[in-house]
């Protein structure tokens, strides 16, 4: 049983630190709707209880210092527990980048994604790049290491199945990575409203097996591409 069997709103999750997010989610959403089931009925308790009746005046007080308090520490207590909670999900997500991961880059521009490729020498920045549009591949239990970048204005890259949502933005080269648990496609969407044809900005990941990533990668680095 993992965080995700639990969802009814979250897609199902395929990425190696997917049920930790999850985990988070589940647990903000569950005090949070605690917490709001409980003010909402003493709100509601307090309206009919002291609603306007003939002959009853209203006191006045300047409130209980003691209270005040109790509820302010109980609310930091709260933050803090869940600021500790979520700190090491979040280095897993933002910090700690496997080491030996395949680097690519991924640029939004409005209003599609262009995926570049190392190619066969394994290097970015190097004549035998190769770039494919809307698609990213990869392999399965395989680190992708993606560095966003933005041409035009702001986007975000949003993988709902890996849990992955970072901003693009433009002049920056912000690292995102992640590791697919199982082969399959997956959806890339853009989760920052950018334009006219923001809701068409979309495209596939498809995870392939090892040897499936490969053969697919040796075709694409062999196929004729216009000349610079
Ligand atoms: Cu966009």
């Amino acid at each position: 049983m993992t965080w995700s069997d639990w969802s009814w709103v979250l897609p199902e999750a395929f990425s190696t630190f997917s049920d930790d997010v999850d985990m988070i989610y589940y647990v903000i959403l569950w005090v949070t709707g605690i917490i709001f089931v409980i003010t909402e009925g003493v709100l509601i308790y307090f309206l009919v209880r002291y609603r306007h009746k003939e002959g009853r005046k209203a006191t006045y007080d300047h409130g209980s210092s003691k209270l005040e308090i109790v509820w302010t520490t109980a609310t930091l207590v709260v933050c803090l527990a869940l600021g500790i909670v979520s700190k090491g999900v979040w280095d897993t997500m933002k910090i700690d980048v496997p080491e030996g991961a395949m680097e690519i880059i991924v640029t939004a521009q409005q209003f599609e994604w262009h995926v570049t490729y190392p190619g066969p020498d394994g290097a970015l920045g190097t004549a035998d790049d190769f770039e494919v549009l809307n698609q990213i591949h990869a392999a399965v239990d395989e680190p992708v290491w993606i560095h966003l970048r933005a041409t035009d204005v702001l986007h975000s890259l949003f993988l709902p199945e890996m849990r992955v949502k970072q901003d693009a933005v433009p002049g920056k080269d912000i690292p995102v990575w992640f590791e697919a648990t199982a082969t399959g496609e997956y959806t890339i969407g853009c989760a920052e409203l950018c334009g006219i044809g923001h809701t068409t900005m979309n495209g596939t990941l498809t995870i392939h097996t090892a040897a499936d990533f490969q053969a697919w990668a040796t075709a694409q680095a062999q196929r004729p591409r216009p000349r610079p």
